[in-house]
């Protein structure tokens, strides 16, 4: 399998029908807001016959396969099951909150589940798709604790936890990062130039992340770099078909909208 930034790339075949992508919805044990727009994102792929995209952090946090059983984690698995029991076909990354989302997921929702990255041609381009932390090469600490926590050893013991256990840690975990994330240096959280590049670097015409929660759009050396809002923040996705990738909003009752232009600046660590 091919690796970019120490990231498994997953390649599929080609997509050239209508998609959507949606990333970093982060629903929550008390489902929030995000699952709302999620359903509302499932209605509109099936209305719109398209596939839909998840690039990572689906959940707040996942830690134990017992979790997909209960809660919002085998609500969440419902509503991607009965959206892709209408024919869509829905494939997720996992992101850095849920990276121990496991084979139970796949048979509980029927959405594919890929261990890294996607590489494939959507829309008539030649694409990658990331969840996005790899990019962010500034954050050491963060980078070293995320090879730790994904060696088979700790993803052996943490998803077998007991179901208690399991929350506990994943709602210490949550509030640990939240306090480190408003620490310190806030540019180690950007995508380094250098990384971006890499990822370039495999021949692809468009790449497309989230992860910073930072909607954005830019060139750089003739190649297009796009960055995913956070979903939970306002239900914005993007839909890309032959025609190009545009900004869209999911509503009620299927409703995809328009979104206005994103930043076409992305500061670079
Ligand atoms: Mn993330």
């Amino acid at each position: 399998m091919q690796h970019v930034l120490g990231t498994a790339i997953s390649h599929l075949a080609p997509g050239d029908g209508p998609a959507f992508l949606i990333s970093d919805l982060h629903v929550p044990a008390d489902r929030g807001r995000a699952f709302e727009l999620l359903e509302s994102a499932l209605g509109a792929a099936a209305a719109a016959r398209a596939r839909l995209f998840v690039l990572g952090d689906l959940f707040d946090s996942y830690v134990t396969a017992r979790q997909i059983e209960v809660g919002v984690w085998r609500d969440v698995a419902a509503s991607l099951r009965r959206a892709v029991d209408a024919g869509v076909r829905i494939d997720v990354l996992p992101g850095n909150r849920d990276f121990l989302l496991g084979a139970e997921f796949e048979r509980a929702s029927g959405v594919r589940l890929h261990p890294g990255g996607m590489r494939l041609r959507l829309g008539g381009v030649n694409t990658l798709l990331l969840h996005g932390d790899e990019l962010c090469q500034n954050d050491v600490p963060y980078q070293k604790a995320k090879r730790w926590l994904r060696s088979s050893a700790v993803r052996l013991l943490a998803r077998n936890l007991p179901l208690g256990a399991a929350l506990r840690a994943a709602e210490r975990a949550r509030k640990k990062s939240a306090t480190v994330i408003a620490s310190g240096d806030q540019s180690r959280f950007l995508p380094t130039r250098a990384a971006v590049d890499a990822a370039l670097s495999t021949g692809v015409r468009r790449l497309i992340f989230g992860h910073i929660h930072r909607h954005a759009r830019v060139e750089l050396a003739g190649r297009e770099v796009f960055v995913l809002p956070a979903f939970d923040a306002a239900g914005v996705g993007f839909r890309i078909d032959r025609i190009g990738l545009a900004a869209v909003r999911f509503g009620a009752r299927d409703a995809v909208e328009a979104v206005a232009e994103a930043a076409t600046s992305l500061p670079l660590g």
